[in-house]
């Protein structure tokens, strides 16, 4: 046997390194040393194999942000297990699918969703159900806390999987992306040289751990580091403000940043102590980068990324960071920019973003032909952006050949939220678009026409979707026409639609 390529062997051995070292601190609560740490997985870990979790497994994780949460998201890795986190905002209707479709051997649920999740459990044959709640406890860390600490960790292979992570698709289901160890490490080991971590380095840790940004980007280098993390339930602007002095770097999407701009108590003087601000998830308008220079000093770091692929390209630690790009491609990490015959283009031409390397995911979870359309035999991603790469290879992301909207730095893809406005009574045909928003950065707004003599009640809209959809894929406006503009082809024309509504929240302070 070759030696462990388990991501987790890797993390066990800073967090011995880093012992009474604090790995969490959380403001006006118990933080937790990397010795707690190491202790609370060993404990989970323990626990998920009582609960017959093997090598392979899958584990459905959607609970809120805590400390427990993160020690099952090690544990499930030292045990050599798939973590399959869910974004909190999922219905039971859009969990369903995620359930029916990785086939886990446990969900982990807050208790509010556990009579829901047996439901589920039953239907798909899921022969465990567990809770952990917002403060970490419930029956899983019941369960954890009478286990014994020592376990071992599962020797896994490079190319063994780590993590599911859906992805929403442009047209039919949400797709698995597999990552394996390989994946994973080799992002975080770049980005924590990179980004120049370095001892006494303090992440302030506000994003969600259900997806790739705070989950993998995050938590992975800081752990890399032996970093200490101040840890907030989630991004408010009150709370990181009143940590920001303590800390020396923090990742973020976009909103995170004008929300702070736009707060009265955000200054250079709380900055005092931070060495780098870093965005992703979304485009980081270029004014939102010089207003932010003009009042801390600091140049944001934008880098670029998606969940099949972590990490991809990333704008200097050291050199020019220029506001409106978003780097170049990280080391060991292929970039090509190609037309629609998926002929490389000249520099500064726009066309499709094409990357490979050892980040590059395994394929779509059982889907091996949606893996051959979006996987080039010669292992190049087509990742759908639309992008113009420089002379010097600075790559600007210009726009997306999917048909994608990116609110708050959370993915929706128009398709879903047609399908389900097309089954509400009174609809005929509906055009999801994603217009500018001054907090989100683009929000989600329903054009619909209706049957004869139909006038749909935009809440009432609301309030059905509501119902079936995460909160963060619903509207903020149902506007009813006449028609859909359409071209000769009868193709509806969301362009127009788009330019039609493109100051519909200009004025939304
Ligand atoms: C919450 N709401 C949203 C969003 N978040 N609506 C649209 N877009 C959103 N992103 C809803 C709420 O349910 C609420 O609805 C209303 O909008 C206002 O909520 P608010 O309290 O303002 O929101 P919040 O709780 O403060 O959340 C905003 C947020 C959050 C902090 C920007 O969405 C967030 O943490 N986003 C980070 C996403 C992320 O981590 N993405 C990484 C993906 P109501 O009032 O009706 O109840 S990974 C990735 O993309 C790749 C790999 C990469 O490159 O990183
Ligand atoms: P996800 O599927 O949630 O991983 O989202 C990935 C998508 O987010 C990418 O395909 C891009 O469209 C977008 N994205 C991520 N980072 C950036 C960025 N810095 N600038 C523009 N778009 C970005």
């Amino acid at each position: 046997m070759g030696a462990n390529s388990n991501l987790y062997a890797l993390l066990e051995q800073r967090f011995i390194e880093a012992g009474d070292q604090p790995a969490f601190s959380l403001p006006g609560r118990a933080g937790l040393s990397y010795a707690g740490l190491l202790e609370r997985v060993g404990r989970f870990a323990n626990a998920l194999r009582e609960l017959g979790v093997r090598p392979d497994d899958r584990v459905t994780v959607q609970v809120e942000k805590s400390l427990n949460n993160v020690a099952l998201y090690l544990a499930v890795m030292k045990v050599g297990a798939v973590y399959q986190p869910l974004n909190t905002a999922y219905t039971t209707a859009e969990v369903d699918y995620f359930v029916g479709d990785a086939e886990p051997r446990l969900i982990v649920t807050d208790p509010v969703r556990r009579a829901a999740m047996d439901d589920l459990a039953d239907k798909h044959g899921v022969p465990a159900v567990e809770t952990l709640d917002a403060q970490g406890e419930g029956s899983l860390a019941e369960l954890a806390a009478s286990m014994a600490v020592a376990a071992e960790t599962a020797h896994r292979g490079p190319d063994d999987l780590a993590g599911l992570l859906y992805t929403s698709g442009t047209t039919g289901r949400s797709k698995g992306a597999m990552l394996t160890h390989r994946n994973l490490s080799s992002n975080a080991l770049t980005l924590k040289d990179l980004w120049a971590f370095a001892p006494g380095d303090v992440l302030l840790h506000a994003l969600p751990i259900f997806h790739v940004h705070g989950l993998y980007v995050a938590l992975n280098t800081a752990f890399l580091n032996r970093s200490e993390i101040i840890w907030l339930d989630k991004f408010d602007a009150d709370q990181v403000i009143a940590q920001l002095p303590r800390a020396t770097l923090m990742m973020g999407v976009p909103t995170f940043y004008t929300r702070l701009l736009g707060h009265a108590g955000f200054s250079q003087d709380v900055c005092g102590n931070m060495r780098l601000f870093i965005s992703g998830s979304a485009p980081l308008l270029a004014d939102t980068h010089r207003q932010f220079e003009a009042v801390t000093g600091h140049k944001i770091l934008e880098r670029y990324g998606m969940t099949e692929c972590g990490m991809i390209t990333s704008n200097p630690y050291d050199g020019e960071r220029v506001p409106g790009t978003v780097g170049f491609p990280l080391p060991e990490v292929s970039v090509r920019i190609v037309d629609g015959e998926g002929r490389p283009v000249a520099p500064g031409e726009v066309g499709m973003l094409e990357t490979n390397g050892p980040n590059r995911f395994k394929g779509y979870w059982r889907m091996p032909e949606k893996t051959a359309e979006e996987i080039r035999p010669d292992g190049f991603f087509i990742t759908g952006d639309l992008a113009s790469m420089d002379e010097e290879g600075r790559v600007t992301i210009v726009g997306r050949g999917k048909d994608l909207i990116i609110s708050g730095g959370f993915n929706v893809y128009p398709k879903e939220v047609e399908s389900e406005l097309d089954q509400l009574p009174g609809v005929r045909e509906s055009a999801v678009i994603g217009v500018p928003h001054p907090d989100f950065g683009e929000a989600v707004v329903a054009v619909v026409t209706s049957l004869p003599n139909v006038v749909i009640a935009e809440p009432e809209v609301i309030e059905r979707l509501a119902q079936r959809l995460a909160k963060f894929k619903v509207p903020k406006r149902v506007i009813q026409i006449g028609e859909l503009p359409r071209n000769t082809m009868g193709k509806v024309q969301k362009a127009e639609l788009r330019k039609q509504y493109g100051d519909l929240f200009s004025t939304v302070a």
